[in-house]
């Protein structure tokens, strides 16, 4: 039975208002029997909304000590998401799930190839008394489908430490969603090169992707301020590009074993790094690392101030190409993922023919080296390869450019700069493009943003965040959060799903004990109901 969303919403919250409180433990009692938790209120919880969620009649699923969870294909994935799921259920429940059988009821994952109408990244979820069933045609699908009932499982869930001492039973409502996501690309972009971020603060951030979906994760590696990852033949771009950050405090960058060991715990999230060496401009830290760099072989001092595009490379100058050759080729060998992003962002002091060029010969290094060349949308100017990307930013951009560019990605900054401040009393932030409020990040869609663009060419839209005035992860996740949740809803929930404001801030709200959970520092922004 398919029930419209705003009756779904008064019956969960008459089930919410139906449902008794949890019990607090007490030491020293006699262990009574399991507590029981009301049923999560299905849509409510969910950030991404699924395409397609209909709520059963039938009885829950309430998940106890008799449950089992077992994997009916082959397929490793299959096994390692049935591992993930009894590990978000064990912290939910205090309960670790068997897989042998039993009278009691039964979660089944699957790789079932047969549904290949999911897509690579869709999955579907049946909810009944007796079976809990999750089936994708991908591993992909089925990571996804995980995210789905971490976020139907209460939100203390997120909470490492929490002790059990006595388990819960938690009951999971009857349902069945088949979901498949909007864009194939669903993006969020971290500038670590403005201030650095550890290995620690960036995996939190990837925590925080996955949990919405999301599934790329752009790193801005190096700018005027700093250069963040270690090049073998060039190693003066860490030991002292890499020493400086805004505002004069010590930076930092990635090892080569970091990077990687980071790009593996992105992709074990399905996430895909996509590096960003941003040229010709924004290079001041490299310039004053190599003075063979600059066109008058003296190299600058560091820079760690805010301001942009007073630097470039040397385009005149072959020693810059055997510089990008060899930064590219490291990098590419360090990273699977298909991209390599040149930035191209913001170039002041080039002439535009020398510009065009130079972005020319960079998108045939990155081709030579096996990859596919991402640029901000300056770029969209220059002659661009099939498999180029252009990344929309500048809400001004020239129009009749972009409309000539081969695929795109949309980071409108009025919109998708989580570095604008929300409000003009928000401390941290910029607003030179907009102050964006939640309800402007959510008010737009990006179907109709370019009018000129045919929309087989957007790929998907990424949220960025630049960190001139976000020193620590604290910082990160205030601009972040909630506009990173709504960024996530736009690129994945089907248009003819997304509900309007009045809607979507009730779910927003609801997210509310999870990531304080999570302990999230999240901005509390006002006009949404939060939990
Ligand atoms: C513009 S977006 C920039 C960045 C700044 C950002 C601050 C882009 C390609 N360039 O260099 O950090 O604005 O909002």
């Amino acid at each position: 039975m398919a029930i419209d969303h705003r009756t779904l919403a008064i019956a969960l919250v008459l089930a919410l208002a139906a449902g008794a409180c949890a019990r607090a433990p007490r030491p020293n009692m006699p262990r009574p029997s399991p507590v029981r938790e009301p049923a999560a209120p299905a849509m409510q919880q969910l950030i991404p909304l699924p395409k397609q969620l209909d709520l059963a009649s039938g009885a829950p699923f309430a998940i106890g000590a008799s449950t089992v969870i077992g994997v009916t294909s082959a397929d490793p994935a299959a096994a390692r998401s049935a591992r993930e799921l009894a590990e978000w259920i064990r912290r939910a429940t205090g309960l670790r799930l068997g897989s042998q059988a039993s009278a009691g009821n039964r979660i089944d994952i699957a790789i079932d190839p047969a549904r290949q109408a999911l897509g690579p990244e869709g999955y579907e979820l049946t909810i009944e008394a007796q079976r809990l069933a999750l089936s994708a045609a991908a591993p992909a699908g089925l990571f996804y489908g995980v995210q789905t009932l971490r976020q139907l499982l209460p939100p203390w869930a997120e909470h490492e430490a929490v002790l059990f001492p006595q388990p819960r039973t938690v009951t999971l409502p009857a349902l069945r969603i088949v979901d498949t996501p909007r864009f194939a690309w669903r993006g969020a972009m971290l500038d670590v090169a403005r201030h650095f971020f550890a290995p620690d603060d960036v995996k939190r951030y990837i925590d925080l992707l996955a949990l919405h979906k999301m599934n790329r994760l752009h790193l801005h590696l190096s700018d005027d301020q700093g250069w963040r990852i270690e090049i073998r033949k060039w190693p003066d771009l860490t030991a002292k590009g890499g020493a400086t950050e805004v505002g004069g405090t010590p930076g930092g960058f990635y090892t080569q074993e970091q990077y990687k060991d980071l790009v593996a715990y992105a992709a074990e999230r399905f996430i895909t790094i996509v590096p960003e060496i941003d040229m010709p401009g924004h290079t001041n830290a490299a310039l004053s690392s190599y003075p063979a760099l600059n066109c008058n072989r003296q190299a600058p001092p560091p820079f760690t101030g805010t301001d942009v595009g007073f630097s470039s490379l040397c385009v005149d100058n072959e020693d810059t190409y055997r510089f990008i050759d060899d930064v590219v080729g490291e990098i590419a060998a360090l990273t699977p993922g298909p991209y390599f992003h040149m930035g191209g962002d913001e170039v002041k002091t080039l002439e535009p023919e020398k510009y065009r060029a130079f972005v020319e010969r960079v998108q045939s290094i990155v081709q030579k080296h096996g990859r596919e060349m991402i640029g901000w949308d300056e770029i969209a100017a220059a002659t661009l390869l099939p498999t180029t990307i252009v990344q929309h930013w500048r809400p001004d951009a020239a129009r009749t450019e972009l409309a000539r560019a081969p695929r795109l990605i949309l980071s409108p900054a009025n919109r998708l700069y989580l570095d604008m401040k929300y409000d003009a009393d928000t401390a941290l932030g910029l607003r030179w493009a907009a102050l964006i409020p939640v309800e402007a990040a959510y008010g737009w869609d990006p179907a109709t943003l370019l009018p000129d663009v045919p929309p087989g060419r957007i790929l998907g839209i990424e949220a960025a965040l630049w960190s001139e005035t976000l020193a620590t992860i604290r910082d990160v996740e205030f601009m972040a959060m909630p506009r990173l949740a709504i960024a996530a809803e736009k690129a994945w929930a089907s248009p003819v799903e997304q509900q309007g404001w009045p809607q979507f801030r009730e779910r927003l709200g609801a997210q509310g004990p999870r990531w304080t959970a999570m302990g999230i520092n999240f901005y509390r922004a006002p006009g949404v109901p939060w939990k």
